[in-house]
């Protein structure tokens, strides 16, 4: 996707609770893409904000016994002062209680009225404050509780007006299919469109039960009725840009992407683009959906004591690191478990000792045999298979990065690096100088100093600072021309002077941050353990039918696959078993499979055992396989079948 100007959006928080690390990571995501784009020469504009309307918001103040605005000033504050002291590059910090953000959300909501997608009625339904949604009864998790987060809903009647969503599901499915990376990864745009092909309502766009939120525009004369804090929400993406006020920026319209957590798919790829459909807006190039940190395995919540703070984390182990540890640690789209050994295996191993090595090795190399003295004019005589090599890695990275498939980008931003690193042990400089190779010595320290350079200009969207220390350390600033010269152009570095250093990235030893004690949210009855009744008969434990039962198995069919880094024998992979989402899935099979031959078949798949975590990654299935001393083949069913089917 190459466009000249980028709008880049994170979702605006909700002003109920201060940020934790999953709100970091949308919003670190944000910041390396505008920054990569800025880099780049784009006019880029980057959004972020609050969103502040609606009952759970007042709720939340009512309770802590404060004012409302008050408490979302408070709140808001502690966003924008968090994404400061992250030095978060964004151009405007939005906030729905914004005088200019209601003007916007008011005109809309006429546009859509005078087009005769909106009319009023009456509304019964069971809504949850906490996810500010209307469920279906059948939805309901024992008739009762939300489907998505779990909390008791109410029975809400209320007069409303009604967003005719239904008329728009042709037109959503159609752009889903025009437009393939519409949504990214391409997994989530076919859950969406499964979901669209089971059948639109309308929605219910107003409320008449709490007052928070923006009002109908006057001429509706109706002022028991606020904005449906969803559609208020979204709107935020165009009113930053002065949509219904001053419309000056809307030229950055459409954004190039819009990027969101999975809890908040449906309402970013069929409200939103349905809105605009009704406003004639153009639709977003791309929605990015990102997993779901946990933590332990757990979700994240207050009550259990176990939310990471981003903050501490990035004070104990640099705010760097920690960008670079999000995004290279969990493949975009997958949900990852957060762990203090994981970010100092990766801080010790890849910063330290493939990145802030390789640039210690060129200054004790030139120091010793150049008195500091770097030049890059004869590499190209002596090492022009190692710079193709190079090149051709650079050249492959920038799709990476715009297809959101950001850890992809980083894994091969690090070849080269192992490029330099092999470049050395080949040519053993300690014997050359010795030789009295000096042009060829030099010459390969002038390779090492080319590599670092590259690779701090590609990192610099990640490691804004650190780059730019290395690019120093190189003689060199980064900037937009400098990329533009050295990665475009393949101009070489001037003759530079090393200086010796401390290490980039001292060693950790240990966690740094002392574990949280987790509290379980309420104490569960003691599980009773199934009465089995365990027969033997030769050497084979029998069981129950009823055991047997207690396995879930079923047909699915593999949609991605990919291989672990550092790891010989595990696939990633994702499973659709029919269910709302696909199953991240870490299986040993890598010996056997490669991921392109497994993409779109079908397995066997154990559904209900515990998601463990392999490498960090959760796993939530196992797949079904026979070992014998020939190797592994999986199970799969003889004809396909339809995906989610039992196996019994
Ligand atoms: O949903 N892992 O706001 P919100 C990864 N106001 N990302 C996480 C996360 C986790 N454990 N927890 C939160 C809202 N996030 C609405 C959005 S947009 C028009 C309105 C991130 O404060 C992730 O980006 O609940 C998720 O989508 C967002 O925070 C939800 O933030």
């Amino acid at each position: 996707m190459s466009c000249h100007k980028s709008y880049i959006t994170t979702p605006i928080y909700y002003v109920n609770d201060v940020a934790h690390i999953g709100h970091a990571y949308t919003t670190i995501i944000a910041d390396t893409l505008a920054r990569y784009a800025r880099l780049i020469g784009q006019e880029t504009f980057f959004l972020t904000g609050t969103d502040e309307h609606g009952q759970k918001i007042e709720e939340s103040a009512k309770k802590k016994g404060k004012d409302i605005k008050a408490y979302a000033d408070e709140i808001s504050a502690s966003f924008r002062n968090l994404w400061d002291e992250f030095d978060i590059s964004y151009d405007k910090f939005i906030r729905t209680t914004d005088e200019d953000h209601k003007t916007g959300v008011q005109k809309a909501f006429s546009t859509m009225y005078e087009k005769g997608d909106i009319y009023k009625d009456k509304y019964q339904g069971h809504y949850c404050i906490s996810c500010e949604t209307f469920f279906p009864e059948l939805q309901l998790v024992d008739g009762e509780y939300c489907p998505d987060c779990g909390k008791s809903t109410t029975i809400v009647e209320e007069e409303s007006y009604f967003f005719r969503l239904s008329a728009y599901e042709e037109k959503l499915l159609n752009w889903y299919k025009e437009y393939p990376e519409c949504i990214l990864p391409k997994s989530k745009r076919n859950e969406v469109i499964r979901f669209v092909e089971g059948g639109l309502n309308d929605l219910s766009i107003t409320r008449t039960s709490f007052d928070w939120g923006v009002k109908l525009p006057e001429q509706f004369n109706d002022p028991k009725h606020v904005m449906y804090v969803w559609l208020d929400a979204l709107m935020n993406y165009v009113t930053a840009l002065g949509y219904g006020t001053d419309e000056k920026n809307m030229d950055f319209w459409p954004a190039r992407v819009h990027l969101i957590g999975k809890d908040i798919l449906r309402f970013h790829a069929i409200y939103w683009p349905a809105f605009l459909m009704s406003l004639n807006l153009p639709l977003p190039k791309h929605i990015g959906v990102h997993g779901w940190w946990t933590r332990n395995g757990e979700k994240m919540s207050k009550s259990k004591g176990n939310v990471v703070n981003p903050k501490e984390v990035a004070d104990a182990y640099g705010l760097e690191n920690f960008r670079y540890f999000m995004l290279r640690e969990v493949p975009f789209g997958g949900d990852g478990d957060f762990s203090q050994n994981a970010l100092i295996d990766r801080i010790n191993s890849d910063l330290g000792n493939d990145l802030g090595n390789l640039l210690n090795r060129l200054i004790g190399m030139s120091g010793k045999y150049f008195e500091g003295r770097v030049e890059c004019d004869k590499v190209a005589q002596y090492y022009q298979a190692e710079l193709d090599e190079v090149n051709l890695s650079i050249d492959r990275l920038e799709p990476f990065l715009f297809e959101l498939q950001i850890h992809r980008y980083l894994e091969e931003l690090w070849r080269p690096l192992g490029i330099a690193n092999k470049a050395i042990d080949k040519y053993q400089p300690w014997l050359m100088i010795k030789e009295g190779k000096v042009e060829e010595t030099m010459a390969l320290n002038g390779l090492i100093a080319m590599i670092l350079a590259q690779v701090s200009l590609m990192l610099h969207a990640v490691m804004p600072k650190t780059t730019q220390v290395i690019a120093k350390a190189l003689g060199f600033e980064i900037t937009p021309e400098r990329f533009e010269a050295i990665i475009r152009n393949g101009a070489m570095l001037e003759p530079f002077t090393t200086e010796r250093r401390d290490p980039l990235f001292p060693r950790v030893e240990e966690p740094l941050l002392a574990e949280k004690k987790v509290v379980e949210e309420e104490p569960k009855p003691p599980k009773k353990a199934p009465k089995v009744e365990v027969k033997k008969e030769e050497g084979i434990s029998l069981i129950g039918i009823d055991q047997f039962f207690q396995t879930s198995l079923k047909v699915g069919t593999i949609i991605q696959a990919e291989a672990v880094a550092k790891s010989d024998k595990l696939l990633l992979l994702q499973v659709d078993l029919g269910e709302a989402q696909p199953r991240q899935v870490v299986a040993g099979i890598k010996e056997w499979y490669t991921p392109e031959e497994l993409v779109g078949t079908q397995v066997c798949v154990v559904a209900n055992l515990k998601p463990a975590k392999l490498m960090g990654m959760k796993s939530e299935g196992m797949l079904l396989a026979a070992k014998d001393g020939d190797g592994l083949c999986l199970i799969r069913p003889e004809k396909p079948k339809a995906i989610g089917t039992p196996i019994k």
